[in-house]
């Protein structure tokens, strides 16, 4: 049984009219396939994570030359495997997954959908060559003038194009839906996947012309130089709503299966429609705020883009607070009072609920962090420094992976039909893995307040200082129980789908809400007004200092391979 299913009925308000799950097994293996390929690249992530954060507190782990050749090829695996490779294929699964569900209907193509797998996978394969054969030591940002063998850039497009097939056919099943059921509102699951990948198709246009306009015919020495410059603004354009692409999925869960989880209801329906809305809006006109310190784009700009990104937090204020309304009402039906005690009352005991509870309490200050880093002045700061992979921890690190983690505690027991090998082990995971963060995150904050710089072989830097060396040991402590942590997760799910006996239902429990769909103004289920918007904003925003940078374009920047 899932750990919804597995709720004590008594605790569930009354009357909620359970939407179940279509019997699709032919689509829960295609979600298994995207599940078992993210789990594999995250299992990477976290072994190369070790070797640094050990590295950081100066243990040298013997051996470790044999897989990697350098500290840079480690930061460069574990860049691509944890941001780029988990993420993208857990959404890729998952988000399909949920809204075959909340439509009660097949995907449109399960054919394209293996398609698109197998596309995914091979750009994967063709991409991982170069990287673990260490041509392509280049980080998870590929930053030219560092070139890495054209494979690299090759299978990453690949992988990119295939998200770009998850969005047709999730619009094709939408439209079916639209067709079969007019007037009606499109369920809050369905509507917030295609907000998350119709939001990611837009922004990842940036990426895709930096690959088929410069990285590949350069990598390929069919142009003879680049520009840093415009590459990196075309990376960035993508380079920041990619984040919202990893958490909107995570909101995803918080809003349409979290509430019910939690014993409750979803506070309010459309207002959780506008913070997506928003989203899709907003989320791709800032990408200057990782620009303030690149010369060659007026500071007017970078303004503009530093304002829209206070913007964009709006959309997670009012996430954060539709969402902890929804856990109140849970909180309260199960007995809880007061101001705060209320907390007490969620179901701790629930894995898949305190991993998500707890990447929520994370990421309220893996936000504050980021409203430092996209303040124009405060970011001179922080910039390069380790503080960032600290912030990055709490956001994609936890924020994120956490809550990927927690939905994988009852996805894979509803995937292979077996309940989950141990809730106690996958709570002392998740205890384990906040305890960890706590630790490594914060030490990396306060070393970067300290200048000390990000992307480093920080124990072979001749300009170590002492009050860095004083620190750097929680950096391998937290990162060290983060690793277990991690080893406790892959091992509880490999027992489940190989050795758990017990059957689990596999229902998918979507959360009713307090104030209801029909409260929603028609215009949030109308799709061209906000995509108008968002491509108008874009064009502002970016429009000019992107038509000047390609019009004024030497492309005369030689290649480096610096390691
Ligand atoms: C076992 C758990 C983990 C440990 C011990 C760990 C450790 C580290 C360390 C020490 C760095 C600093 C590299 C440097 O700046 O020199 C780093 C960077 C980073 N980590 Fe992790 N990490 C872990 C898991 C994750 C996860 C789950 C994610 C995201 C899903 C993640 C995302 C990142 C990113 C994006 C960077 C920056 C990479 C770059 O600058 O190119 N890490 N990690
Ligand atoms: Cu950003």
């Amino acid at each position: 049984m899932s750990p919804i299913a597995e709720m004590p009925r008594t605790t569930m308000p009354a009357p909620i009219t359970v939407r179940t799950a279509v019997q699709t097994p032919a689509e829960n293996r295609l979600t298994a396939a995207f599940l078992a390929v993210a789990l594999v690249a995250l299992f990477g992530g976290a072994v190369t994570g070790l070797l640094q954060a050990l590295d950081h507190a100066g243990v040298h782990v013997p051996g470790q030359g044999v897989f990697v050749k350098s500290y840079y090829q480690s930061v460069s695996l574990h860049g691509v495997l944890n941001v780029l490779v988990w993420t993208t294929f857990f959404i890729s699964g998952f988000m399909p997954f949920l809204m075959v569900r909340a439509l009660g209907r097949p995907l449109a193509s399960l054919k394209l959908g293996w398609l698109t797998f197998c596309l995914m996978l091979g750009g994967l394969l063709i991409a991982a060559i170069p990287l673990v054969g260490n041509a392509a030591t280049v980080m998870f940002t590929f930053y030219p003038p560092l070139k890495a063998h054209a494979a690299f850039y090759i299978g990453l497009t690949l992988v990119v194009v295939g998200t770009w097939l998850v969005t047709l056919n999730m619009a094709l099943t939408l439209r079916r839906w639209w067709a079969d059921n007019p007037g009606r509102r499109t369920p809050l699951a369905a509507f917030m996947s295609m907000i998350t990948f119709a939001m990611w198709t837009i922004a990842s246009l940036g990426l895709a012309a930096e690959m088929l306009f410069m990285l590949i015919p350069w990598s390929l020495g069919w142009v003879g130089g680049t520009d840093p410059l415009l590459a990196r603004v075309l990376f960035w354009f993508t380079g920041h709503p990619i984040v919202y692409f990893w958490l909107l999925p995570a909101y995803t869960s918080w809003y349409t299966l979290m509430p019910r989880q939690a014993g409750g209801r979803l506070f309010s329906d459309p207002l959780a429609r506008a913070s997506f809305i928003l989203f899709l809006v907003l989320s791709t006109p800032l990408g200057f705020h990782h620009q303030f310190t690149d010369p060659g784009i007026h500071q007017g700009w970078k303004l503009v883009h530093a304002f829209l990104t206070f913007a964009v937090f709006f959309p997670s204020l009012l996430t954060f607070f539709n969402i902890v309304a929804s856990l109140e009402n849970g909180a309260r039906a199960r007995g809880g009072r007061g101001w705060f005690a209320w907390f007490a009352k969620l179901p701790w005991g629930d894995p898949s609920v305190a991993a998500q509870v707890g990447a929520m309490l994370t990421f309220a200050f893996g936000g504050i962090g980021g409203l430092v880093n996209a303040s124009f002045s405060l970011n001179l700061l922080v910039h390069n420094t380790a503080w960032i992979p600290g912030h990055l921890h709490l956001t994609v690190g936890t924020a994120v992976t956490l809550s990927f983690m927690g939905i994988t505690y009852w996805l894979v027991p509803a995937l292979r039909g077996r309940a989950l090998w141990s809730r106690r082990m996958a709570l002392a995971q998740v205890w384990l893995w906040l305890g960890g963060m706590l630790i490594f995150s914060n030490a990396m904050h306060r070393l970067g307040l300290m200048g000390m710089p990000r992307r480093t072989h920080i124990s072979a830097a001749p300009y170590m200082t002492a009050e860095w060396k004083a620190l750097l040991p929680l950096v391998g402590i937290g990162g060290t129980l983060l690793f277990i942590s991690a080893m406790l997760y892959f091992l509880n799910l490999a027992l489940t789908v190989t050795a758990s006996r017990r059957p689990c239902a596999g229902e998918v429990l979507f959360a009713e809400a307090l104030s209801g769909p029909d409260h929603a103004p028609v215009i949030f289920d109308r799709w061209k007004p906000w995509l108008v918007l968002a491509f108008a904003l874009i064009a502002l925003a970016y429009g000019p200092s992107l038509v000047q940078l390609a019009a004024t374009t030497p492309l005369d920047v030689p290649g480096l391979r610096v390691w």
